[in-house]
């Protein structure tokens, strides 16, 4: 007879999203190292992955160093996330929450905003693994390309977040949490703490899911 008391507390997928410059990056790092003060098991994740040689195409994209057309380099964002999936669910069966910044809404926002059908961008992403949280760090376009020039890399213009950010907001749903990215680090990361440790406490009860199953 199945008893859920005898399995293992699995991890928490836990997301973040937003434009560039949002701050997903530092958020992510700080709620790392608060779960770690707390002696849970975490790490860090990100997407894209740049280390795997699929990344390396992406990175090499994004660097403007090669001219991919929109359907390849929107394939090559899901397989990079694709090639993680067996190591991101075993270290979720094992116990270890995963902070990724940026998952498949990234790679539909994007992608749809140069125009792909949202659910042509959707079917290679479906049967990921779902996450726990997506926590979506609401700022506008504009107020993040105040926040330093953009850097070479190609989405950095401020055009093409606006339609980013209007794509986001086709993708969200009720379950997303919204946080004003403007306030300050404190109170956003105050936020995000607080989102995270309700999640993993409640995650255990709930089986891994697929992402866009269904849909
Ligand atoms: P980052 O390493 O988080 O700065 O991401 C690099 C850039 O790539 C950033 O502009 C967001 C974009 N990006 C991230 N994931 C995807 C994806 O899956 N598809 C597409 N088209 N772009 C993505």
């Amino acid at each position: 007879m199945y008893n859920s008391e005898h399995v293992a507390r699995r991890g928490a997928l836990i997301v973040l999203e937003g434009l560039d410059r949002c701050g997903k990056t530092t958020q992510c790092g700080r709620l790392v190292s608060f779960l770690e003060g707390r002696g849970l098991p975490v790490e860090a994740w990100r997407f894209p992955d740049r280390n795997t040689a699929i990344g390396k195409m992406i990175s090499s994209y994004l660097m403007n160093n090669t001219q991919l057309d929109d359907q390849t380099i929107h394939l090559l964002f899901s397989a990079n996330r694709w090639e993680k999936r067996l190591l991101m669910e075993n270290k979720l069966r094992n116990g270890t929450t995963l902070v990724v910044d940026r998952y498949s809404y990234s790679g539909v926002s994007f992608s749809a905003s140069k125009g792909l059908d949202v659910n042509w961008c959707k079917a290679p992403e479906k049967g990921l693994i779902a996450p726990d949280l997506v926590i979506y760090m609401d700022i506008s376009p504009e107020e993040a390309a105040k926040r330093g020039s953009y850097g070479i890399e190609r989405y950095e213009q401020l055009d093409f977040q606006k339609k980013v950010a209007h794509s986001y907001q086709i993708l969200l749903d009720t379950t997303w949490k919204v946080i004003d990215a403007s306030l300050s680090l404190e109170l956003i990361e105050n936020q995000i703490q607080e989102l995270a440790l309700e999640t993993i406490e409640s995650c255990p009860k709930m089986p891994l899911s697929s992402l866009w199953i269904g849909d």
